[in-house]
C-alpha cells in the first residue's frame, strides 16, 4: 500500500476518488504555501543525464547543461537565455542540474524534446518537495498499472485512469460525470484537464514523410482550417540522407528543415504529442490536455527506435567506435569511427524486429569498406555483418547480387545473430544466436554500427483497438483503411502493410490513400489498391548503387528497362542527387506518387 502522508492512502484514494480525497490532498499540500513555493519554481527545469560527470563543479554546470541539451536533446540554448544554473546532489554522487530559463516556450521545448528523443536524458519540471513526493507515488502506481498515466504541466500534476469516471470540480466538490477520467491536481485542487476541444474534418497524426504528404494533399483540396497535423518535432528530417551523412558524403544539417517550413500552410499545426486515441469517439488527446476531434484520421506515426533494449545503450554512443546511422544524435559518430579506425573488427548489426529501410544496416558497411580501402586500412579491418535475419536481403534477386558483393569484398556475414549487449569498457559486443538462444558470442570491436530494435510508438502500440498482435496499425494492406474503423487510415512505417518500410513505399501508398480517403469522404467504398511497391537504393560504396524495387510479395518491380540488381553509378546519382529533391519538393508537397507511370512508360506499358 502506498501512502503519501500519515493518513492518506493514494492507492485507495485513486480507487474511490471522492470528495474526501480532494479535501485530504488539499490538506496534504497545505494549499496556499505549496502554491506560492511552486510559483517560484515556474521557470526552472531539472536535467538528469548519464552525461553529467560525478566530479563536475558548480562552475562547469552551465556549460555542461548547454552541451547535453544541444547534443542529446537537439535544442540550442544560448547563454543569454539562461537565468541561472545550479548543481544538485552530493559531491561524488549522481548529479542533476537545475536550469532557470527566461523563455517559457524554450522550457516547454526542452521537456518535450527530451521525451521525444528517449535517449536517457530526462528533463522535468521543477516541483516542490511535496509535489515531487506525490508524483513519485503516482508513478509507482503507474508502474503497477493502477493508473493509466501521470505527468506534470506548469507545476500541475495530471493523471488519468481509463476505468475511472471523469470528475469535475464545481464549487469545491467532485461530481462524477462521464467515462474516461483525466483530472488535474492544480494548486492542490482538482479540475478537468482537457482544454476546449478542437475539431477538424481530417486530423493527421505525425508530420513525417507520410503525414506531411497526406496533409499537403488534403489541405489543398479541403481548404484552410479543415486539416490539422499533430506533430511535436521542431525539425523534419529526410532520413534516407543519413546513410550518406554517415559516410561523409552529406552533412547532417543538409538532411533537416524546420517543421514549420515543411508542413502545409493551409493545415493547422498542433505542435504536441498525441498521448492517447479514442477511436470510438473520434478523438485524440495531446500531451497539453487538448482533445482533438476528427471526422477522418490518418495515422502516420513512423517507428520508435528502442536503443535502450540493448544493454549498455544508448550510453555507449558516447564512447569511441559506437555509431548508428538511424538517429540524428548518433549518425555523426559513424564518420568519426571511420576516421579513427586503426585496426580490428568493424561490426554491423541488424536487429530482431521490423526496421525501416532494411537495406540501410548494410549500406553503411559497404561505404565503410570503401572508406577503409581509400584510406589504406582495409587490410587491417575485419568487416563482419551480424544479422538477426536468416537471409542477407528479403528479395532473392537482390540477395543473390549482395552475396556476390560481400564475397568479392571479403565481408563475413553471420545469420541469426542478434546484438543484446554493448560493453564499451572492454569494447565488446554480445550477440545471441536466435536459433540456439543459450549460445552467446562476444565480438571485440573497433567500430560497431548499431541498427536498433524498432516498434511502433508506445502511444499506438498501447491502443489495443487500433493495432494487431504485433503492435502495428491494423489496416487493409491494399486499401490502407483501418480494419475496424472505416474513418481511420494509415500510411508508412507504423502500419502492418507487409512491405519493406521506406519513403519510396510511402510514395507508392500516398496516391492510393488520396483516392480512398476522398471516396470515404464522399460516402463511397475505397476502390484504389496498393500493390506493395517499395524501393531500397542499396548504396554499395561512394559511387555505386543497386536500385532494388519490389512489391509486397518480394517480386521485383523495376522502373528502368535495365537489370537493377547490378551496381551502377547512375543509380547512385539518382539516390544522392535526385532523390532529395523528389522528396522535399515532390513527395512532401503532395505531387510525387511513386514511379508507377514512369515504369509503364519505360516498359512501353507492359509492366
Ligand atoms: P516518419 O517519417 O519517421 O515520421 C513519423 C512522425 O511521427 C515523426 O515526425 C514523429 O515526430 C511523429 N511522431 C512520433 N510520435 C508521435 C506522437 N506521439 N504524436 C505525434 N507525432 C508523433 N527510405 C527510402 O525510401 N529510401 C532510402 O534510401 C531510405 N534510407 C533510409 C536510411 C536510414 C538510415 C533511415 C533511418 C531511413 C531510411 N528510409 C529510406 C526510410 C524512410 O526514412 C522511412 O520509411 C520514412 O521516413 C517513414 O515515414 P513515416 O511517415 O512512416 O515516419
Ligand atoms: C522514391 O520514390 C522515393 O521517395 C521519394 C525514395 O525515397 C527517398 C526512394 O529512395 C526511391 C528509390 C524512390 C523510387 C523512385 C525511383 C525513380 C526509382
Amino acid at each position: 500500500m502506498v501512502t503519501f502522508n500519515s493518513h492518506v492512502k493514494v492507492e485507495e484514494a485513486i480507487k474511490d476518488w471522492n470528495q474526501n480525497m480532494h479535501t485530504r490532498l488539499n490538506e496534504y499540500l497545505d494549499f496556499q504555501d505549496d502554491k506560492t513555493e511552486q510559483d517560484k519554481l515556474s521557470d526552472a527545469v531539472i536535467i538528469n543525464s548519464p552525461h553529467i560527470q560525478s566530479d563536475i563543479t558548480q562552475a562547469q554546470c552551465k556549460e555542461t547543461a548547454v552541451r547535453i541539451i544541444q547534443d542529446h536533446v537537439q535544442v540550442i540554448v544560448q547563454n543569454n537565455e539562461i537565468k541561472e544554473t545550479r548543481l544538485l546532489g552530493k559531491p561524488g554522487s549522481k548529479h542533476s542540474i537545475m536550469i532557470r530559463l527566461h523563455s517559457y516556450d524554450k522550457r516547454k521545448d526542452l521537456i518535450k524534446s527530451a521525451i521525444t528523443m528517449k535517449n536517457g536524458v530526462y528533463i522535468n519540471e521543477c516541483l516542490t518537495r511535496k509535489r515531487q513526493n506525490l508524483l513519485f507515488r503516482l508513478r509507482k502506481l503507474k508502474q503497477e498499472n493502477k493508473i493509466h498515466q501521470c505527468f506534470t504541466r506548469d507545476g500541475k500534476i495530471l493523471l488519468s485512469h481509463q476505468s475511472l469516471t471523469r470528475m469535475f470540480l464545481r464549487k469545491g466538490c467532485l461530481l462524477v460525470a462521464s467515462c474516461n477520467s483525466k483530472v488535474i491536481l492544480q494548486n492542490a485542487a482538482f479540475s478537468t484537464s482537457y482544454k476546449a476541444s478542437k475539431s477538424y474534418q481530417l486530423v493527421v497524426v505525425g508530420g513525417g514523410a507520410g503525414g506531411c504528404t497526406m496533409a499537403a494533399k488534403f489541405s489543398s483540396k479541403l481548404g484552410k482550417g479543415k486539416v490539422a497535423v499533430i506533430e511535436p518535432a521542431d525539425m523534419h528530417y529526410y532520413q534516407p540522407m543519413w546513410t550518406l551523412v554517415g559516410g561523409g558524403m552529406k552533412k547532417l544539417e543538409d538532411s533537416g528543415k524546420p517543421m514549420s517550413k515543411v508542413l502545409p500552410k493551409k493545415a493547422d499545426w498542433i505542435k504536441q504529442c498525441v498521448v492517447s486515441f479514442d477511436p470510438k469517439n473520434n478523438k485524440v488527446m495531446t500531451d497539453d490536455g487538448q482533445e482533438v476531434s476528427y471526422e477522418y484520421l490518418v495515422i502516420a506515426l513512423g517507428l520508435q527506435l528502442n536503443y535502450n533494449q540493448i544493454k549498455g545503450l544508448p550510453d555507449a554512443f558516447s564512447t569511441p567506435g559506437v555509431c548508428s546511422n538511424y538517429s540524428p544524435l548518433y549518425v555523426k559518430n559513424t564518420l568519426k569511427s571511420l576516421e579513427n579506425f586503426s585496426e580490428g573488427n568493424a561490426v554491423f548489426t541488424f536487429p530482431a524486429t521490423p526496421v525501416k529501410c532494411a537495406g540501410a544496416p548494410q549500406k553503411v558497411m559497404y561505404i565503410s569498406d570503401e572508406y577503409f580501402r581509400k584510406h589504406g586500412k582495409r587490410d587491417k579491418a575485419n568487416i563482419i555483418y551480424n544479422t538477426s535475419l536468416p537471409v542477407i536481403f528479403g528479395v532473392k534477386k537482390y540477395a543473390d547480387a549482395l552475396w556476390e558483393v560481400v564475397k568479392e569484398r571479403n565481408i563475413k556475414v553471420n545469420l541469426r545473430q542478434n546484438l543484446i549487449e554493448v560493453k564499451p569498457d572492454s569494447k565488446e559486443a554480445v550477440f545471441q544466436n536466435l536459433d540456439k538462444p543459450e549460445e552467446l558470442t562476444i565480438y571485440q570491436y573497433e567500430m560497431l554500427h548499431v541498427t536498433p530494435p524498432m516498434s511502433t510508438p508506445d502511444v499506438l502500440r498501447n491502443c489495443g483497438l487500433l493495432v494487431d498482435a504485433t503492435g502495428f496499425l491494423n489496416v487493409n494492406k491494399e486499401t490502407l483503411q483501418h480494419t475496424c474503423f472505416p474513418n481511420i487510415f494509415g500510411i508508412g512505417d507504423c502500419t502492418n502493410v507487409p512491405t519493406s518500410k521506406t519513403a519510396a513505399a510511402i510514395a507508392g501508398q500516398c496516391g492510393v490513400l488520396r483516392k480512398n480517403l476522398s471516396l470515404a469522404m464522399a460516402g463511397k467504398l475505397p476502390a484504389s489498391l496498393y500493390d506493395g511497391y517499395t524501393s531500397c537504393p542499396l548504396v554499395t560504396g561512394y559511387s555505386k548503387c543497386i536500385m532494388a524495387e519490389f512489391d509486397m510479395n518480394g517480386n521485383p518491380l523495376e522502373t528502368f528497362p535495365i537489370n537493377q540488381a547490378k551496381e551502377r553509378r547512375l543509380m547512385f546519382h539518382l539516390k544522392k542527387d535526385m532523390m532529395p529533391h523528389m522528396y522535399w519538393i515532390g513527395l512532401l508537397n503532395g505531387y510525387w506518387e511513386g514511379p508507377k507511370y514512369l515504369r509503364k512508360l519505360m516498359h512501353l506499358g507492359l509492366k
